[in-house]
């Protein structure tokens, strides 16, 4: 192969936001505006003193439109950089999980398809996402960028098919190798080191256990095959929507092409579970519901949790497993040793770290924040969620859909044991949650998110908020006694970076709690974020409405801010 030099001229804003560039695929496939991005990387890369000509690169990605073409681009330019390996998931392929040092061809749980999102993350050797040191200088090069490197004589990898194939290296010194592999071995061998998989596939063969599995068409249908029916032999009738789709199933599947495992998109799960769109159980419904049902996104990296009836909230989901953590081989050995939360996931999780008395940090959103301190080792093993409904553990430096399922298996494992107990009811997921509120109390929480809203509106809205921090009239907040409003701001007591700016937030001393964000991962305008908590103690109310209960704090949300005032907006777009 042979380095062709060419020019190109910057294209404004790529920037990357919480997880990767993301913007409309009709951008992606303008002139150079993918390879613009990637050489970035590669100049960001080289500048650092990456050792690239020594690394392996994986390329693959969540299986939206334009995966394939993205590919073949992406693998032109890493050869011109001297990269020793490719590694590619068979047909292009590969979840987020999955992925270590490697560009993921993924706008996550956005749509897909020519007319809607796609989106690049890079991810680091530790399989952490690029920190915004390294975000914002690839961001740098983007508005430099002079030059293309590409080896634009690499012939069209074959991506279909399983195997190696060698080329001569553009400097003639080497060979490099390019390798299409079986997607989902490593990532499903890694789980198998977390997990009992015997125990959790003696648990999924009673008699009285049923599940059903959503991929919602994204890149979990082949890992899903694999673990719940190849592994565990349940039959195929459990899954739903588990054939990857360039478009998720477009407009008119029922999660309307988004795959984004939650209330409003989840929907045919949500419906065979019983559950309904306000996370409560739909009243008169008939036919066989199972034990327990779970979702993924498009990349794979989130999961939906339910039961019969019964929706577990993301933050109850991490509360939950860490109160359950003894359960889990990969944390038996020393203990769970620290965990984490995002700023704006409930506060569930710290009422179990301080009865385990152990760390429990609260960090910005997105992911690329718990790895600094997952990576140190008097942390591990380590715990950490959002509210997003990502869930995971230092296993890896992202979250991960199906590790998280896997760990409510193993819990319910553990809670119906032996053949001996075969004669006694499930002890069901409905079970271990109203446990845990009777132990802990009830995090009451819902977001509200207000989507495509005008960028300026949005950042005035903010604006007037961070503002007003600190000089709020103490009558302001509708009798509750306010303990803390300000800006967000995040020291990592890791590597000491500051992050500001990170949300605007209201705390109670009543225990509820307000956060307004503006979302870093949408395509068009702007979507804020409204985030309501409402704590209730064990003694209190357990059975109560989420959307009637947080009701009265989103008003006063609505008041403080004048949301309706700075947007037009009535009310928001999804609530879950
Ligand atoms: C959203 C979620 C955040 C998550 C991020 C990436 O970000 O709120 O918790 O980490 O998506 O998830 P934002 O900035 O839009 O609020 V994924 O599964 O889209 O990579
Ligand atoms: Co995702």
């Amino acid at each position: 192969t042979h380095v062709t030099t060419k020019p190109t001229t910057p294209y404004s804003g790529q920037k990357p936001g919480t997880s990767g560039l993301r913007k409309k695929t009709r951008d992606f496939m303008q002139k150079d505006y993918l390879a613009n991005f990637v050489q970035s990387v590669f100049n960001t890369l080289v500048d650092q003193k990456v050792p690239v000509e020594k690394g392996t690169l994986v390329i693959s990605g969540d299986g939206r439109y334009f995966n394939k073409e993205a590919i073949q681009i992406i693998a032109k330019i890493a050869v011109a950089a001297g990269v020793d390996r490719l590694w590619i998931g068979q047909n292009g392929l590969l979840s987020t999980p999955a992925a270590i040092g490697a560009f993921i061809l993924s706008a996550s749980h956005n749509p897909g398809g020519i007319d809607e999102d796609f989106g690049i993350k890079f991810n680091g050797m530790n399989g952490a996402p690029a920190p915004e040191q390294v975000t914002n200088s690839i961001f740098e090069k983007t508005k430099q960028i002079s030059e293309l490197k590409m080896a634009d004589d690499l012939p069209e990898i074959d991506i279909s098919k399983i195997g190696k194939t060698k080329y001569d290296s553009p400097d003639g010194k080497k060979h490099l190798e390019v390798e299409v592999f079986d997607s989902t071995e490593d990532h499903v061998n890694l789980l198998k080191k977390c997990f009992d998989f015997d125990k959790i596939k003696q648990f999924v063969s009673r008699k009285d256990f049923s599940m059903c599995y959503d991929a919602l068409h994204g890149v979990q249908g082949p890992y899903a095959k694999k673990v719940f029916c190849d592994t565990f032999g349940l039959p195929s009738s459990i899954l739903l929507n588990c054939e990857p789709k360039e478009d998720f199933g477009g407009p008119n599947s029922p999660s309307h092409g988004h795959a984004d495992p939650n209330l409003a998109n989840a929907r045919e799960l949500c419906d065979r579970m019983g559950v309904g769109k306000d996370g409560m159980p739909i009243e008169g419904h008939k036919g066989d519901i199972p034990a327990f049902g779970a979702a993924a996104d498009g990349d794979a990296d989130r999961n939906m949790i339910l039961g019969s009836k019964v929706f577990v909230s993301p933050s109850d989901s991490l509360a939950i497993i860490a109160d359950n953590i003894e359960c889990i081989p990969f944390f038996q050995k020393s203990g769970l040793k620290a965990a984490a939360r995002s700023m704006p996931t409930s506060r569930a999780l710290d009422l179990v770290c301080e009865s385990k008395k152990i760390p429990c940090f609260e960090t910005p959103t997105g992911w690329k924040f718990f790895g600094n301190l997952m990576d140190c080792e008097q942390y591990q093993p380590f715990l950490c969620g959002e509210e997003s409904f990502g869930t995971g553990s230092n296993h890896i430096r992202e979250k991960d859909g199906m590790w998280a399922v896997l760990a409510w298996l193993q819990i319910l494992a553990s809670k119906n044991p032996d053949q001996a107990l075969r004669s006694k009811p499930l002890v069901t997921v409905e079970d271990i949650v109203r446990a845990h509120w009777s132990k802990y109390g009830r995090n009451y929480y819902v977001r509200y998110d207000y989507e495509g809203v005008e960028l300026a509106q949005a950042e005035n809205m903010m604006k007037y908020m961070s503002d007003m921090a600190g000089k709020w009239p103490a009558d302001a907040f509708n009798g509750m006694e306010i303990e803390t409003a300000d800006v967000f701001k995040y020291n990592d007591p890791v590597d000491k970076s500051v992050s500001d700016n990170q949300g605007i937030r209201f705390i109670f001393k009543n225990g509820s709690r307000i956060v307004f964000r503006v979302s870093g991962t949408g395509v068009v305008g702007a979507t804020i974020r409204l985030y309501l908590e409402k704590y209730e103690g064990p003694s209190g109310n357990l059975n109560a409405h989420p959307l009637e209960t947080v009701k009265p704090i989103a008003e006063l949300a609505l008041k403080l801010s004048k949301l309706e005032e700075f947007t037009g907006r009535k009310a928001p777009s999804v609530m879950t």
